[in-house]
């Protein structure tokens, strides 16, 4: 019997972390209990916090990762101690690196063993362990210290640029007595945790000066855009000023992908030659070759937006920073807009037109050229042609060639509908993020998956199936890693490093916690199949056939590849 059941007057550091955490509008926990955080969870649940239970820590954190990108709320994962909190750090780094506000909570336990490193049960100095991979680690030891452990460590999840926070709550917290009234007069939720960043008046100013003097400008849209939730500021601001855009890959459908403004099929051609590029909520990191090479405009300018004023200068000289929230920085923007005038070159809006058409032609005549096996360009014409008939679903998407190509075919319609590898281009956030999307949403997900990719985050399905989530899932079977025809180089019989079982089932594994399952092998059926899926919004798995010969290796980022001797 716990103190609480015991003595009313008292309650004790499980119940009130999560009174504490229910006050701070925390409503959903994604975990996987054992000691010491089991009745942690069952609490919750008491409480009325939806509890979701999965098969792997790493999930539930993605699922926690992806529900603040989604809510701007910091979304939670639970988890025991050592190997618990091991397996879910990796996405609460990934959090952090993409800057998805994130909680990781996890049990641990006792001080004095651990510090004097006498091997309890699950031992690891977790609150240090977390500290390079998170924004910011704490510990509560005392059940005085909830209401402000709780406070600090929401408050720096989402304030500033988001991140992943860790929490570690020890066994002895959770079990300590502490006096009921007064304990729970400790509690508050803090006032304002994701305060405005107002942006000077002066950059404002300069920026603006900056792109009248632009010939060729155009705007960059990163996820920290669709993060900011100012979609109708950022719609006027590129309409009013008709600059082309270019969205990063979880930046698309913050305008539609079909918008006449919109870049993407030209994306060489604008970054070699815009002399003047707005970074907004997009950092010049590996993904925009760090603003350098031959990929740019040597000449360029660069007016960059970020709450984060590290960000600024990274890799490039930056003439025009604007640090400060985004909404503000919109709103700040298009309230000075008309002190300016802009003279763009008249035939820069009307060169990308032409390139856009010539490389839609082409795109065309790859969708539509049919392949017996399929190949990733004439499976995604028919997942095009669905998600442009069902355009508020939530699209995860994970895998190589599976990644950019889908990526590249698939239009997207809404802002924050597009949920991938992100920064990291990190495999495993699949089934996590699906979970995540769907229980947030209440929509329906559809996770294009490779064959790979699926493996990481697979057993999930289970989860998908419990909860009965709305969650269709399409595994790309080209037989491997990239691709599916790798040959092992000592001719022996096993098989190569990038191969993996073609004729794999992926459809049987639903089956097993009655999930729907298709195996398909052609457009007509793997439509069918799609739509069955979100329409019923049944938990289902098609196992779509793919040419093992189809795609490159490492998709489009071939040439990350270290080079050899053998190859130089
Ligand atoms: P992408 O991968 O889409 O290019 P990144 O994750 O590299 O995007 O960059 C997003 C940037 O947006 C980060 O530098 C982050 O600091 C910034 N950011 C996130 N949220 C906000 C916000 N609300 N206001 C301003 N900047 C933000
Ligand atoms: C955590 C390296 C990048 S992409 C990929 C791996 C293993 C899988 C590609 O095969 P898939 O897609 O999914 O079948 P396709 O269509 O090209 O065949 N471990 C982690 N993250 C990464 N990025 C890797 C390994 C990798
Ligand atoms: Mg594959």
């Amino acid at each position: 019997m716990s103190p609480v059941e015991e003595n009313v007057s008292l309650t004790d550091g499980m119940h009130l972390l999560v009174k504490a955490l229910k006050l701070n509008g925390i409503d959903k926990i994604y975990g996987v209990v054992g000691i010491p955080v089991t009745d942690l969870a069952r609490e919750a649940q008491k409480q009325g916090i939806r509890y979701i239970g999965f098969r792997h820590e790493q999930s539930a954190g993605n699922a926690a990762a992806i529900t603040g990108f989604l809510t701007k709320k910091p979304g939670i994962c639970l988890t025991v101690s050592a190997p618990g909190f091991l397996n879910g750090l990796i996405s609460l780094a990934n959090a952090t690196v993409n800057g998805f506000p994130m909680i990781q909570i996890s049990g641990s336990s006792d001080r004095s063993i651990i510090d004097l490193q006498q091997g309890d049960y699950e031992e690891l100095d977790q609150m240090n362990i977390a500290k390079p991979f998170a924004k910011a680690s704490y510990r509560i030891n005392k059940p005085e210290d909830i209401a402000i452990g709780v406070a600090r460590t929401i408050r720096a999840a989402v304030s500033g640029k988001p991140g992943g926070v860790y929490l570690d709550v020890t066994a002895n917290l959770l079990q300590t007595a502490i006096d009921k009234i007064a304990a729970e007069k400790t509690l508050f939720s803090p006032e304002d945790p994701a305060p405005s960043f107002i942006p000077s008046r002066d950059s404002i100013q300069k920026a603006l000066s900056l792109l009248s003097k632009a010939k060729k400008p155009l705007i960059i849209l990163g996820k920290g855009a669709a993060y900011a939730q100012t979609d109708e500021n950022i719609k006027t601001f590129i309409e009013k000023t008709g600059i082309p855009f270019l969205p990063m890959s979880m930046a698309k459908g913050l305008l539609p992908d079909d918008h006449i403004q919109s870049a993407a099929a030209a994306r060489s051609f604008v970054l070699k030659n815009a002399d003047t590029v707005i970074l907004l909520g997009a950092r010049l990191n590996w993904l925009l070759s760090h603003g350098k090479g031959s990929h740019w405009n040597p000449n360029v300018k660069f007016i960059q937006l970020d709450i984060d004023p590290k960000e600024i200068d990274s890799n490039h000289f930056i003439a025009g920073p604007i640090v400060g929230d985004i909404a503000s920085s919109m709103n700040s923007l298009l309230e000075e807009l008309p002190n300016y005038s802009f003279n763009f070159d008249s035939n820069w809006n009307s060169s990308i037109e032409d390139i856009k058409k010539t490389n839609e032609v082409k795109m065309n005549e790859k969708l539509n050229l049919s392949s017996n096996p399929l190949n990733y360009y004439n499976a995604l014409k028919v997942v095009k042609e669905v998600l442009d008939a069902h355009r508020d679903i939530y699209l995860v998407n994970e895998g190589a060639n599976t990644l950019d190509d889908t990526r590249n075919v698939v239009n997207m319609y809404y802002p924050r509908r597009r949920l991938d590898c992100g920064t990291w281009g990190v495999m495993g956030i699949g089934m996590g993020f699906a979970i995540g999307a769907a229980v947030t949403s209440g929509k329906p997900v559809l996770a294009i998956e490779g064959d790979s990719a699926f493996g990481f985050s697979g057993m999930e399905i289970s989860t998908i199936c419990e909860y009965n989530l709305p969650v269709t899932i399409v595994v790309f079977n080209n037989g491997g890693i990239y691709r599916g025809d790798g040959l092992n180089l000592s001719g022996g019989s096993d098989p190569s490093p990038t191969t993996l079982m073609e004729t794999a089932r992926y459809d049987k594994l639903i089956e097993a916690f009655g999930g729907v399952p298709y195996n398909v092998s052609t457009g007509e059926e793997l439509k069918k199949a799609i739509v069955a899926g979100i329409t019923s919004l049944k938990p289902t798995l098609i196992n779509c056939i793919i040419d093992p010969k189809a795609g490159t290796e490492s998709g489009h980022i071939t040439s990350l590849n270290p080079k050899h001797l053998s190859d130089k």
